[in-house]
């Protein structure tokens, strides 16, 4: 993309009202704009980084056999009040009338929705197991929007749901899901810790929150300092091997972690005293198992293998897709802007023409940025008649990771500048070697 053709309408001032960074870089890097509180339109960059992050979740899901579908945004009440959330979900669920006056919602969440598709469909034990997810947008009426697309009132959430004859497997789903979490979160640059957490209006006795370690998160939670130490790494992963995924969650949620709302004084006293920690986290992801709550309520069955009808055991298990953005941002940036971990960077490098309209170093770049799409990595080109430090100061704020600096003086030596956004650390090449090394490191973040 030449940046001269683009649209990115960045802002010089910082935003008075936005209070958090990741709020405020989002603003400045014309990446959001906030349509009404809590509700936002995603500008080309933004876009690109929302669709980067979904493309991940969506690999992650289905690497595991869960299977993409998409449900409405707008839902008929009759559902809800099968499942006697009509009335308990209360002011958060936007609700209004069709022209008939019928009684409609926003959607919140969609338990309801897809037991009734899995009702009206699967009537034999055979038919299990079953996990069906969606990514599209929910609209909860929160108190305090705030914090930009980090606490919205329309946002885009990953939501599965799982479906299996009986508690074990059911149990298998859920531990399955916080494997696929866990991978999804790392090739997104971030930490999430599993915690246990409280279930609120989904209901349920098992439930898990992933929370990103940040002072400006919402939650409160406590935990062992030890957890910040495992990570999933690239181990292979048999997603059907109960026992491989069930040792998973027990590595991941056996030492002390928990969210304010299950924190236990007693428990957390037998953390090592240098271990123990308070913060802050922002919650990027829950897995539910609730059983049979709704099957019941919806009379979701099947035919067992002895020819019983059973309710169907489910679960379900969200990922903050829009809030990711945030929390990235929240995890990773400085005082000049965002740095894009590599795996959701909405281009894979950006390219700094330092003498625009001169011949050499305009064709220099036009033969880079042809390289680079050619071999499928993506080039943000800045090609505007604009100074360097303009141009830098762009390039930083939106935090690509790499950048390639083309300037008459390198030029005339056949070097092009490759420059880290993290560590800041520049290297002198030829065009070839920059584009060489930039194969090798998306290499590991397809
Ligand atoms: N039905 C379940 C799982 S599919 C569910 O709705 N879970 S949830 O309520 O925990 O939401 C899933 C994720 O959506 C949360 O972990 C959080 O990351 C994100 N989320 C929830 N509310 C908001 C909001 N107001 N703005 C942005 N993201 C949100």
């Amino acid at each position: 993309m030449r940046l001269s053709r683009y649209f990115l309408p960045v802002l010089k001032e910082t935003p008075a009202d936005a209070q958090i960074v990741s709020h405020r870089l989002m603003l400045r890097a014309g990446m959001i704009k906030q349509a009404s509180a809590g509700i936002y339109s995603w500008l080309p960059l933004g876009y690109r980084v929302l669709r980067r992050i979904e493309q991940i979740v969506h690999e992650e899901q289905q690497r595991a056999g869960h299977i993409p579908m998409l449900m409405p945004t707008l839902q008929s009440a009759d559902l809800w009040r099968e499942s006697g959330r009509y009335d308990a979900y209360g002011p958060e669920m936007l609700r209004f009338k069709d022209r008939q006056d019928r009684e409609m919602l926003f959607g919140p969440t969609n338990e309801e929705l897809i037991t009734d598709i899995v009702r009206s469909n699967i009537g034999s034990y055979k038919q299990l197991p079953l996990t069906l997810y969606q990514i599209q947008w929910k609209f909860r009426d929160e108190m305090r929007p705030r914090f930009g697309v980090m606490r919205g009132r329309e946002f885009l959430m990953k939501d599965g749901y799982n479906f299996d004859l009986t508690r074990e497997d059911a149990l298998h789903a859920y531990n399955r899901h916080l494997v696929t979490y866990l991978r999804t979160y790392e090739r997104m640059g971030l930490q999430a810790i599993p915690m246990r957490a409280d279930s609120g209006p989904i209901g349920g006795d098992d439930t898990h929150e992933f929370l990103v370690l940040a002072e400006t998160g919402e939650s409160e939670v406590f935990y062992d300092s030890a957890v910040t130490d495992i990570s999933l790494g690239q181990r292979d992963i048999d997603y059907d091997d109960k026992a491989q995924c069930a040792a998973v969650m027990e590595e991941f949620t056996t030492l002390y972690a928990r969210t304010d709302e299950t924190h236990d004084e007693t428990l957390f006293a037998e953390v090592p005293e240098d271990r123990r920690r308070s913060a802050r986290g922002i919650e990027v992801g829950q897995i539910f198992y609730f059983g049979t709550k709704y099957s019941e309520a919806l009379g979701a069955t099947v035919q067992g293998p002895d020819g019983k009808s059973v309710p169907i055991h489910m679960g379900s298990h969200g990922i903050g897709v829009s809030r990711l953005l945030g929390a990235i941002i929240e995890a990773s940036h400085d005082d000049r802007g965002i740095i894009w971990p590599e795996g959701v960077t909405p281009f894979h490098v950006g390219i700094v023409n330092l003498r625009q309209g001169d011949q050499s170093t305009d064709s220099a770049c036009d033969g880079i940025y042809r390289q680079l799409e050619s071999e499928g990595l993506t080039a943000l080109y800045d090609d505007r008649d604009e100074r360097a430090g303009a141009k830098f100061a762009t390039m930083d704020l939106i935090g690509l990771p790499w950048r390639i600096t083309v300037g008459p003086r390198g030029l005339s030596n056949g070097k092009v500048e490759l420059t880290s956004r993290r560590t800041g650390t520049s290297e002198e090449m030829s065009p070839e070697a920059a584009i060489a090394r930039l194969r090798d490191i998306y290499a590991a973040h397809p």
